[in-house]
């Protein structure tokens, strides 16, 4: 009875130092942003022992890629952004561009950040960022192809300048919104700085009082 406590003991530790975990290509990051500010896409992998990878994100028409930076603990790496020629739709949504992602890891197991994207949005909708699941591979230390089962796609809403508290309208709740904001009775949102010089003051209320009685 004690060797079959013990097997069992045994067991779920192993479960639990190696979970069983679904390989997956996932993106994630800033939930809202505003127009012409800079906002981030985040892409990691789940998985075991993944050697290296090649994971291509398709970048809505309206985004600019801005730049990408290295994951932390991956060992060597490299991006390229490509325009599409005429734009690739999926649905009724247009891709004009697609950014790839390779590099190396060291046996990677579990969940690991293997890439940051900077993007700038021109306008103010939702933007759904797609993994090109044709264009993303994952392998193992010997170049074998491990099946990815997961892809997660990522949206981002973009708002105006100046939509204070981001419910799709420019008024006069905007205008009461930021001047609690101003004098510190409310948290700022991504729209508050209107300006866009790092600073939540008078001189946006100025610029959103100018944008209401136009
Ligand atoms: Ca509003
Ligand atoms: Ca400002």
């Amino acid at each position: 009875m004690k060797k079959v406590k013990l097997l069992f003991i045994c067991l779920t530790l192993l479960i639990l130092v190696y979970p069983v975990s679904a390989t997956a290509i996932s993106l994630t990051g800033d939930a809202d942003a505003a127009r012409n500010s800079r906002f981030n896409v985040t892409v990691k992998v789940t998985g075991n022992n993944i050697g290296a990878f090649q994971i291509c994100v398709l970048v809505p028409e309206g985004i600019t890629f801005v730049d990408a930076s290295k994951g932390r603990d991956i060992k060597d790496w490299g991006f390229s952004y490509t325009w599409i020629e005429g734009y690739e739709y999926y649905g009724d949504v247009g891709y004009s561009g697609r950014v790839k992602i390779i590099g190396l890891g060291d046996a990677i197991n579990g969940e690991r950040e293997v890439g940051v994207l900077t993007f700038v949005p021109k306008r103010a909708k939702n933007f759904t960022f797609l993994i090109d699941e044709r264009n993303s591979k994952l392998v193992d230390p010997n170049e074998k192809e491990i099946k990815i089962d997961e892809f997660q796609n990522h949206t981002i809403r973009v708002y105006r300048y100046g939509d204070i508290n981001m419910d799709d309208e420019i008024d006069v709740k905007d205008l009461i919104r930021l001047e609690k904001i101003i004098l510190m009775k409310e948290k700022r949102t991504v729209t508050s700085d209107i300006n866009n010089d790092g600073e939540v003051n008078i001189l946006d209320l100025v610029r959103l009082i100018r944008v209401l009685i136009k």
